[in-house]
């Protein structure tokens, strides 16, 4: 694998192009689909995301971050996608409500998919009422929720209310993730699993679904 610093770097000052050229040449090289996110994108937003949190960073420069990670996610989402396996189960995946980010999201959703989950992907900002008529309109073995932001922690419990509320709580497991959730936080909102990252994400769905 190669070291990922070129990637890292373009990532980090939102030179699309240039991260594209280096994501073309890690994985020439060997580095795989999962790696390229986890080990050169992931650690480089990281980074994004302290320099805006010490006031280095604005708005527009976590945009053009974002943007140069989709370019490189819409070269690695095929790869991961056709990697293929046998049918597992079918997932509702979405980010909670206020809650805008989506890569993660994206990340865990084609992982799911090359392990076989067929995944029904709400977006962003979903409203609980939403994840609720999902559930109750198609045959769903797991609903994937995500957060971003401390302040959208509560969409993840209204989501998880919402279901019981409307008496399907019990008709599917839910899993959860993003940069705020923690285990602790999962079982406290009665979530079924938690994930901290897309490859144990595909681990938690494998082993709810089989339940
Ligand atoms: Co935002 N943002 N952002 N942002 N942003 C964070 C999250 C932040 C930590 C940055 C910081 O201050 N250090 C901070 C949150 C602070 C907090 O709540 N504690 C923050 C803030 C404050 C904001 C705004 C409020 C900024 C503002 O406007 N003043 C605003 C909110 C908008 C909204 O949502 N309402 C905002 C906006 C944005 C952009 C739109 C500019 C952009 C998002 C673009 C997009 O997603 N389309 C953005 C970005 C890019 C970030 C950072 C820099 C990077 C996020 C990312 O894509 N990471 C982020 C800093 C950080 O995360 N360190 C930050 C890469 C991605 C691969 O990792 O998303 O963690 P991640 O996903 C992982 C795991 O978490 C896990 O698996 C994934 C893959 O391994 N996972 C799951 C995720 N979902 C899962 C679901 C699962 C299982 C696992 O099961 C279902």
């Amino acid at each position: 694998m190669s070291d990922l610093s070129t990637l890292r770097e373009a990532v980090l000052v939102g030179n699309a192009e240039g991260a594209v050229a280096a994501a073309h040449v890690d994985l020439d090289g060997g580095t795989t689909p999962l790696d390229l996110m986890d080990q050169g994108v992931r650690p480089a937003m990281a980074e994004v995301g302290r320099r805006f949190e010490v006031g280095d960073y604005f708005v527009p420069e976590l945009l053009m971050a974002a943007r140069a990670t989709k370019q490189v996610f819409e070269i690695v989402r095929p790869l991961l996608v056709s990697a293929g396996a046998k049918p597992q189960g079918r997932v509702v995946l979405g980010t909670v409500q206020g809650d805008q980010h989506d890569i993660g999201k994206n990340l865990v959703g084609a992982m799911l998919e090359g392990s076989g989950f067929e995944v029904i992907d709400l977006g962003v900002d979903v409203a609980p009422e939403k994840i609720v008529q999902a559930v109750q309109h198609t045959d769903v073995d797991l609903v994937g929720l995500s957060s971003l932001l401390t302040t959208t922690l509560a969409g993840v419990s209204a989501a998880l209310e919402a279901l019981v509320k409307a008496d399907v709580r019990d008709h599917v497991k839910v899993m959860v993730g993003g940069a705020p959730v923690t285990d602790a936080f999962a079982s406290s909102v009665g979530a079924d699993g938690y994930a901290e990252n897309a490859a144990v994400a595909v681990e938690v769905a494998k082993r709810l679904v089989a339940h």
